[in-house]
């Protein structure tokens, strides 16, 4: 069960506590902590809220900025009526890695920041006494490490991150923190595929069990009618004029699946709700439920004030708001999958989802955004420690695709954002990650990865394993702005017709075109970091885009301004957002509010 990432569901058979809150926390700057034993208790520890990001907490530099090992405490009580049931601690989410201890044991271990963590408790646990749960982290970045990055020592002998990446390393528990009570036997996981017969549905099951018992599906509709069951741990369910799931018209099926003993006697149940959709590349365009749809919408990180990367109710409600508003219909997780509560709140929505993996800064560079484009080559996939890499960037594909390959919001899987692609070491490195991770998802969605400028169409080793291709472009930005945009059009026009003349019947998306704007800076004309340049900028490469009709997607960089490392390039974060990190939008939002709405 430690591999079962099913999300909690309550019901006569499974409950779950919530353990967020205020909780103990130490840094441990020179790693003493596991020879002082502190997985039995913390020595001197501060109260930061969990979830939360520690460094938008505290006031002073070494603690915004600390990088190393740190530890978190609670003590909780195990509820009444969970004696004869199996217990588990889930967090949504360790970043960057993590051991978790209850009552002074090692429970586990994981590496990756972004996905969930599950332990059992079972063997340690103290009934109708406290129980302390003790994390250890650590939020250091490294070449195997995803993503990848590095760290400088000052002359005070103080680490400091240097990623090579482009937002700001939050770290902690930053997603919720759950107390699990399963049964015995159980059910583990569960996959659907769907395929279409004219208007109805088959729906394709697979469920896996901790043991033999047989297994009950059945299918519900919105109004809680039964419209299809099936037994066995393999099936199909028949749905006669099934409701399609739709882009910004979403239809939720409840899938209800139960573990019963010969005679009848339920063990488990798992219920979920699931959208039927159909998603396939075909020549050059994305057909969902068999019909083109042209991707807009935005890149989007998880960064707001004081939250850094928790996850929030609130702002996931304003940012979906807002994205309805400016007619958008995807966005891209970048640049590492999301708590899972977004896709929830996609999958009601009807919005689609790029679900990115947090393989990001696989190019040697601290200032990636200057080195993309320049054309530098960093020797990134020419290292000893590739093997390493490739373990753990395969281990984290497979865990979010095992995360989230059931909502029917996402609609591919980006296994990259901007490498150095343009050796024959990257070629072979991601012929490996491409050919491994096409066997993991079970509704063989389509996988991409998303190119900076230096991954040009001659010299791009990587792009043939890509199902569509994602472009991260910045004709106007960083190459030839401001006064040379008409430059940059050119320039822009030129790969653009490169890409044509390979012919290579697939679609192309923008998952990355943007300009830093200031909300206070209106210029007339327009100049660099103004509102006015933001959508100048952005009907230039309207202009460029709609030339083509294999350019099937424009996701915007960015939905909203984030924060970043410190950078003469940067000010107070990457503000290329087309809403400000406040999520108050910028004049470049009503143009593609104007635009999207007949695009
Ligand atoms: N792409 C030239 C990755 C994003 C950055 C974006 C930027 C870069 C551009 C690469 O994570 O934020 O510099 O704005």
């Amino acid at each position: 069960m430690e591999n079962s990432l099913l999300y909690p569901c309550n019901n006569r058979y499974r409950d779950s506590r919530l353990l967020d809150g205020l909780w103990q926390f130490q840094f441990d700057p020179t790693a003493k902590g596991k020879a002082q034993h502190w997985e039995k208790g913390l020595p001197q520890p501060l109260k930061v809220p969990v979830p939360g990001s520690f460094s938008e907490l505290f006031t002073k530099e070494q603690q915004r900025d600390y990088v190393g090992d740190f530890w978190y405490e609670t003590n909780f009580f195990v509820p009444r009526g969970w004696e004869q049931t199996t217990l588990w601690v889930r967090f949504g989410s360790l970043t960057q890695r993590a051991t978790v201890y209850c009552n002074g044991v090692e429970l586990t271990t994981h590496e990756g920041g972004f996905l969930p963590v599950i332990a059992a408790l079972s063997s340690v646990i103290r009934l109708n006494q406290e129980n302390k749960l003790v994390v250890q982290l650590n939020n250091e970045l490294n070449e195997t490490s995803l993503p990848c990055g590095t760290q400088k020592i000052l002359p005070s002998g103080r680490k400091i991150a240097k990623p090579y990446f482009d937002f700001f390393n939050y770290a902690g528990i930053q997603r919720s923190v759950w107390l699990l009570s399963l049964p015995q036997v159980a059910i583990q996981d569960y996959s659907v595929t769907f395929q279409r017969e004219e208007e109805n549905a088959l729906v394709n099951f697979d469920v896996q069990t901790t043991d033999s018992n047989s297994v009950q599906v059945r299918l519900l509709d919105a109004q809680g009618k039964l419209v299809a069951a099936a037994h066995g741990k393999q099936g199909t369910l028949r749905v006669p004029h099934a409701h399609w799931w739709q882009v910004r018209n979403a239809y939720l099926y409840q899938i209800v699946i139960q573990l019963k003993t010969e005679t009848g006697e339920i063990l488990d149940e798992y219920s979920d709700r699931i959208g039927i959709r159909t998603v396939e590349i075909s020549g050059t365009k994305i057909l969902l439920n068999g019909k083109p749809i042209y991707l807009k919408g935005f890149g989007k990180h998880e960064d707001f004030a004081i939250l850094g990367k928790t996850f929030n109710w609130s702002v996931a409600k304003r940012d979906f708001e807002l994205m309805k508003w400016s007619n958008a219909n995807c966005f891209r997780t970048s640049h590492y999958p999301h708590a899972e509560e977004w896709y929830q709140f996609a999958d009601e929505e009807g919005f689609l989802i790029i679900d990115e993996v947090p393989a990001v800064g696989m190019m040697r560079s601290t200032h990636n955004y200057v080195a993309a484009g320049s054309g530098k080559y960093t020797h990134f996939f020419e290292t000893p420690t590739v093997p390493q890499l490739k373990a753990n960037h395969l281990q984290q594909i497979n865990e979010m695709i095992v995360r989230d390959k059931n909502h029917p919001s996402v609609i591919a899987w980006s296994l990259f954002n901007e490498p150095e692609t343009t050796s024959a070491y990257a070629k072979e490195y991601f012929t490996e990650i491409f050919t491994k991770a096409r066997q993991y998802d079970p509704q063989k969605r389509p996988l991409t990865g998303a190119l900076e400028k230096n991954s040009q169409p001659d010299k791009c080793q990587c792009f043939p394993l890509l199902d569509f291709i994602c472009l991260n472009r910045y004709y106007g930005w960083y190459i030839s702005g401001g006064a040379d945009i008409e430059e940059a059009e050119q320039l822009f026009q030129q790969e653009m017709e490169k890409w044509k003349a390979l012919n290579l019947n697939v679609p192309i998306v923008f998952t990355e075109f943007g300009a830093d704007t200031l909300p206070s800076e209106h210029k007339l004309p327009s100049s660099m970091w103004s509102q006015e340049y933001q959508c100048k900028y952005l009907k230039m490469n309207f202009h460029v885009f709609d030339n083509y009709d294999f350019v099937q997607g424009e996701l915007v960089w960015c939905f909203a301004d984030f924060q970043t490392a410190e950078a003469i390039m940067r000010v107070n974060g990457n503000r290329k957002g087309v809403f400000t990190r406040e999520r108050q939008p910028k004049d470049a939002a009503f143009m593609l509010k104007q635009r999207w709405e007949t695009k």
